[in-house]
């Protein structure tokens, strides 16, 4: 019985672990240069360990001028001085392995950074043998068609070199020039590198921006019905299921590894064709339809925060959720190092309702079918910061955006103030392990501010000695995910799809069924399901008081509170 469930299930590792992403930078200073590094990890390994996780996800550590913090890798097989040596990663590694702890590491391909020796040499000549590793467009044939960068002052994808006379694309910084996937020597060169970090026992690679890394390369001008709204186009490329299903048979097939590709500008209709096993592509990725929900890209990128509804949300997430029923697999995220934090931006971090929307999020994740992920700090309740002035950020996306606002006389003043909620910095202050001056994180100053709620009890060592923690609720809800495998793989069904209060669904396979309330509201709320009275509910968790035992079907939710019930 035992294997046939297991085969129908089509059970992965993948599929039942909890992945935890650390951004090294934030997590743990221990060289005192005011910089997270590996060996803080390493320091670290016990405490991811008692949070219940499986899968660490590591931000880039490789080599890099840092232009846009480890996303521009001058090095793809060594690692950056300011986190450490290749010995503390290999130790790092080891001492993941003897916890039963597995790292995933991000893999940033669409683009090097321009001081990786391959731009060097192929910035020389227009005969180097690596001219054809990037995309060039010789100056001879005039100004290269309009592509859209996200990081450049003037928001332009075409640089020019001087060197050869010719323009070279980027569709991030500058100092991100584009690889050409369309050279097979330079896909080769990668496959090398995915190979290195396998057999160095790595478990598998998040993919960055691995929707873009196919092109047009006759650039021809961008369809009029991209205008303004260029990541789509990006993200379909001619040949980007050929280059994801070669390297799926080169080097993928031959390791027992976990594949998640970060792809923006990709529609829902499009999902299966990265995901669906017989393709042979990728085992998951991350959509952008929740991460574009609250926000309307005004000119100039300003990420303009927008109401959101809780029905829009539930829509997103049931409407993914059914793509992926029968073939496929979900990623489950709320944040990460890209955007704001989730109970800032999805719950209500204000001292009344902090720890119910904490909590309450963390049960949406763990309750939900697909893969969860959740971001360093996000088991504590960490918040956005929320900074006042243009000077406290780090972030490119930042500095660069208030510098497109003041060539063009903008309103800077709105800007920093839509940074509050927008920014990426939010997500990228240091971890809260105490309530010290840094926070535990470092002795030095830290490269960013450290979020002064830490003094207020968003921090590790306070909720580790409270058991009603958010800390110590996410390690609950982490076990009762891990003992169910209903939770895991069982079916979801949304219920009162138009409450605006409360998100209601239920998980079932075969004889047992759960049903989940998520209140995302200020205010307390009453539901009924006519078809669940005289059904018997149990209660298994809730982040507040609840009714242990109901049987009519009406539920009472307070604020911001999550309930899981058994029913039978
Ligand atoms: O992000 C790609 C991406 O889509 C983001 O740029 C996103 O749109 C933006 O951050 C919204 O605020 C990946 C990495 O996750 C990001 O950290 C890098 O900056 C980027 O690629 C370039 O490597």
């Amino acid at each position: 019985m035992q294997k046939e469930k297991h085969l129908e299930l089509n059970r992965q590792w993948w599929k039942e672990g909890i992945v935890y992403q650390i951004y090294p930078r934030s997590f743990q200073d221990t060289s005192g240069n005011g910089i997270g590094d590996l060996r803080g990890i390493i320091k670290r390994l016990d405490y991811i360990k008692s949070l219940g996780v499986d899968i660490i996800w590591l931000n880039p550590v490789y080599e890099s001028p840092n232009d846009d913090n480890g996303y521009d890798i001058s090095d793809y097989r060594s690692i950056m001085k300011e986190f450490g040596t290749m010995a503390d990663f290999d130790e790092l590694l080891a001492g993941m392995k003897e916890r039963g702890l597995r790292l995933v590491m991000d893999l940033v391909v669409n683009h090097s950074s321009d001081e990786h020796r391959w731009f060097q040499e192929s910035r020389k000549s227009r005969a180097n043998p690596y001219r054809d590793y990037y995309h060039w467009w010789p100056a001879e044939k005039g100004i290269p068609p309009k592509r859209w960068s996200f990081f450049d002052v003037e928001s332009n994808a075409w640089k020019y070199d001087q060197q050869t006379d010719a323009y070279y694309l980027h569709c991030f910084s500058v100092k991100q020039p584009d690889l050409k996937w369309e050279n097979p020597k330079l896909r080769e060169e990668i496959y090398d590198l995915m190979r290195f970090w396998f057999d160095k026992g790595v478990d598998g690679f998040r993919m960055d921006v691995i929707s873009f890394i196919s092109k047009d390369t006759d650039f021809p001008k961008l369809p009029e019905k991209y205008n303004g709204e260029f990541i789509p186009f990006y993200a379909n490329g001619p040949k980007l299921h050929d280059y994801l299903l070669e390297m799926n048979q080169k080097v993928l097939s031959q390791y027992d590894v976990m594949t998640v590709g970060e792809a923006p500008g990709v529609h829902i209709d499009e999902a299966l064709q990265f995901v669906n096993e017989d393709r042979n592509e990728l085992n998951m990725f991350f959509h952008f339809d929740l991460m574009s929900l609250d926000r309307e890209t005004g000119e100039t990128f300003m990420m303009q925060k927008e109401p959101w509804k809780l029905t829009e949300f539930k829509k997103i997430h049931s409407d993914w959720d059914g793509v992926f029923a029968n073939k496929g697999w979900g990623s489950m995220y709320l944040n990460n190092h890209d955007f704001p934090r989730s109970v800032s931006r999805w719950g209500n971090d204000s001292k009344t309702h902090w720890y119910n929307s904490a909590t309450m999020l963390q049960t949406f994740l763990l309750t939900m079918r697909g893969t969860p992920y959740f971001y360093y700090g996000e088991e504590i309740g960490m918040t956005n910061i929320k900074f006042e002035t243009l000077s406290d950020y780090r972030d490119i996306n930042t500095i660069n955006r208030a510098e497109t606002i003041r060539q063009q006389g903008g309103n800077l003043e709105a800007f920093i103030e839509n940074e509050k909620d927008a920014s990426r910095d939010n997500a990228r202050t240091p971890m809260q392990w105490d309530s010290s001056e840094n926070a535990g994180f470092s002795v030095e100053n830290p490269w960013i501010s450290v979020n002064g709620n830490c003094r207020e009890g968003i921090n590790v060592a306070a909720q580790e000695a409270d058991t009603h923690s958010v800390l110590n609720y996410f390690r609950k809800m982490v076990q009762l995910r891990k003992s169910h495998l209903t939770l895991i793989y069982g079916e979801y069904q949304l219920l009162l799809p138009e409450n605006e209060q409360v998100y209601a669904y239920t998980r079932s396979l075969e004889k047992e069924c759960y049903l989940i309330l998520l209140s995302f509201s200020e205010d307390r709320a009453t539901v009924h399901f006519d078809e669940m009275s005289g059904t018997q509910a149990k209660l298994l968790i809730s982040n507040d008081d609840a009714n242990t035992r109901v049987d009519n079907g009406t539920f009472e939710v307070r604020p911001y509170q999550a309930m899981v019930y058994k029913l039978f």
